[in-house]
């Protein structure tokens, strides 16, 4: 402890006479703002010294290097003492840094930006509070198989375990909801140790990856001729070449069971779109005429429009999607991890089916759901595998009946009468009339995200952006933000970015409107506001007897107001007649815009599946219940 606080100001001292302000935020912040000239002067001072591929100077440099070596285009977080020389370092690079408003935001918007753009999307935070704000956004990001890379700045190595000013065990702390993390205490491999987590976010099953940077690492001078072990990255390389193909005897008799089958249904799950399987997997369906079900994640790996299709299956999901589970004989699971939302019971769930088990993490294989046909390999090679060993379909003319059938049957339905408040479900409708097929669906949490999955039609993969394993209120908006920037990258300026939130949901991580505003970001934000939390009014109206215990806002803010006021703008309705024209005038508007949807309060999501119920037996209103 003692000789601890001289070696810190040595560090102070240090990063002043490199030009690097270490605790001026001032100094730091400026750097990162495009339209400061003075910025503008700093970064093409600096572009001479960088430009050229000469060795780098400090770890924070090799960090920057690192990662527009990986293609990173553009990374979200926020400023602080730990991560200062990182964020110096990212002025001069070619890396693009939208400052958040809150690190959780940050991840959730790395989150949206990975899955939009197919790459891993990046956050940076500081020490202590900033990598702590970002543990919900790793969370999420983990549960939902999301690549992404969270940095995160630490305090220097001798100070490591002394209770520091803003030390937190970030390894620690983040180890059980990372794919893999790392502590970078040697400058000389820090650039090479951050390539490798990026790397490794986007390979195999993917997920969030996270290096801690203590500063003094950044601020040390690299050694241009010092000779390191790669070891680590060599076998993560040569892991992620793992044969994506699955056990040829393996596939063999799955297709034996497939072409055997008189009731065969598919299962997309969002495996099949994060591994880029989605127009594989539609034309193996359409090939067989196999009915397709999907995961909540998976919305989007098959056209909702297509006749086969049956949308998503578990608690919420269609009924028709539930019967066809319940009556398989043939269930071709593909990237799903058969979560209890989806599942219902186990012993319930698809009884009386073969369940062939396609999945990129031997892991995932029989955890929940017993395998018959256990596959492991990439979505995507392993059903051309499966394809290629099928000699004739399956005869299942009359379970494609049963299942258009139960499509008759069972109809996504709300009433909507004259008398009645504004419904939810009709809000979510209007915006799909008014909108392309590509454009992208953000939500929160609650009952509104649950209309999005059910009123939506999904058609193409990529479109639908949501906390699905977590479910965390307040993903919706900076996850729009994440997807706004990287359409936007991609050239996709025209692609329409809508963003569902519940009253509850917005109220967690508003304050993202002023990143939305200050980027001038064209995204939709569409308030289905019940001033309640729904999703809990809801059960407990079902399953606590209507005791609305901390369910009720009674009073929220005025969100069309509240928007014009962070320089959005802002639209209110109430009634069903303005929902088009206003609708419409939002999406036209070219930058933030909120609607303040004052929707039914009393409105329920159905079909519901009770927790650990069985999915045949699904609610239809709430009498049911
Ligand atoms: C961070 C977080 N806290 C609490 C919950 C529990 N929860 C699930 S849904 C829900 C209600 C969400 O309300 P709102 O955003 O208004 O959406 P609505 O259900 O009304 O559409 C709550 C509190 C959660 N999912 N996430």
């Amino acid at each position: 402890m003692t000789d601890a606080k001289p070696r810190h100001r040595e560090y102070t001292d240090e990063t002043a006479s490199r030009g690097a302000a270490a605790d001026s935020t001032d100094d730091g912040i400026a750097r990162n703002d495009e339209s400061d000239p003075r910025q503008e002067e700093t970064n093409q001072d600096r572009s001479h010294e960088t430009d050229d591929d000469g060795p780098v100077s400090t770890g924070a440099e090799a960090i920057a290097r690192a990662l527009e070596a990986s293609g990173v285009e553009s990374a979200f977080g926020i400023q602080g003492g730990a991560i200062m020389p990182v964020y110096d370092a990212l002025a001069s690079s070619s890396v693009r840094h939208v400052t958040m408003a809150h690190e959780q935001a940050a991840a959730h918007a790395a989150d949206a930006y990975g899955v939009v753009a197919g790459e891993p999307g990046v956050c940076l935070a500081t020490s202590g509070p900033g990598a702590t704000n970002l543990v919900t956004g790793i969370a999420d990001a983990k549960m939902d198989s999301d690549a992404m890379l969270a940095l995160t700045g630490q305090v220097p190595r001798d100070l490591v375990g002394n209770d520091a000013f803003q030390e937190t065990d970030t390894i620690g702390v983040t180890r059980p909801i990372t794919k893999y993390n790392a502590f970078a205490d040697d400058p000389n491999t820090i650039g090479a140790v951050v390539e490798d987590a990026f790397r490794r976010a986007g390979c195999d099953r993917q997920g969030p990856t996270l290096v801690d940077l203590p500063k003094d690492v950044s601020l040390a001078d690299v050694d241009e001729h010092a000779e390191f072990d790669d070891t680590t990255s060599t076998e993560a390389r040569s892991d992620g070449e793992r044969n994506p193909r699955a056990d040829p005897d393996g596939v063999e008799a799955a297709a034996r069971a497939i072409e055997s089958a008189e009731r065969p249904v598919c299962l997309f799950g969002g495996g099949v779109v994060a591994a880029d399987a989605s127009d594989v997997a539609t034309t193996f369906a359409r090939t067989y005429e196999i009915p397709v079900t999907t995961t909540m994640p998976g919305l989007g790996s098959f056209p909702e429009d297509d006749e086969l299709a049956l949308s998503f299956a578990g608690m919420h999901g269609t009924g028709y999607a539930n019967m066809a589970i319940t009556h398989t004989d043939c269930l071709i699971a593909v990237g799903t991890r058969f979560d209890d939302r989806l599942t219902g019971g186990i012993d319930t769930f698809a009884p009386e089916a073969d369940v062939i088990h396609v999945d990129i993490d031997p892991a995932e294989i029989s955890k929940n759901v017993h395998a018959d046909y256990p596959l492991v390999g990439d979505a995507g090679a392993v059903l051309e595998q499966v394809s290629a060993a099928i000699e004739s379909p399956p005869a299942a003319e009359d379970w494609r009946t049963q299942c258009t059938e139960w499509k008759e049957t069972y109809p996504l339905t709300y009433a909507m009468n004259d008398h009645e408040p504004l419904k939810p479900q009709f809000v979510v409708e209007a915006f799909d009339a008014a909108t392309a097929d590509d454009t992208i669906v953000t939500t929160g949490v609650g009952q509104h995200q649950m209309w999005a999955c059910q009123f939506w039609t999904f058609t193409e993969p990529r479109t639908w952006v949501s906390s699905h394993g977590l479910g965390t209120m307040g993903y919706g908006l900076p996850a729009a933000i994440g997807a706004r920037i990287a359409a936007d990258e991609a050239g996709e300026t025209d692609r329409d970015v809508v963003c569902f939130e519940g009253d509850g949901s917005f109220l967690m991580t508003i304050q993202e409107l002023s990143v939305a505003v200050r980027e001038n970001l064209d995204v939709t934000i569409a308030v289905l506001n019940n001033e309640h939390i729904g999703m809990v009014r809801q059960w407990q109206d079902a399953f606590f007897e209507g005791r609305r215990m901390a369910s009720e806002y009674d009073w929220v803010p005025a969100f069309d107001t509240l928007a014009e006021a962070f320089g959005a703008r802002g639209f209110r309705v109430d009634d069903r007649d303005d929902v088009p024209a206003t609708v419409e005038a939002a999406l036209d508007y070219d930058g933030p815009s909120v609607i303040d949807f004052h929707v039914d309060p009393e409105e329920n999501v159905l079909p519901m599946v009770p927790s650990g119920g069985a999915n045949g037996q699904f609610a239809l209103s709430e009498d049911h219940l």
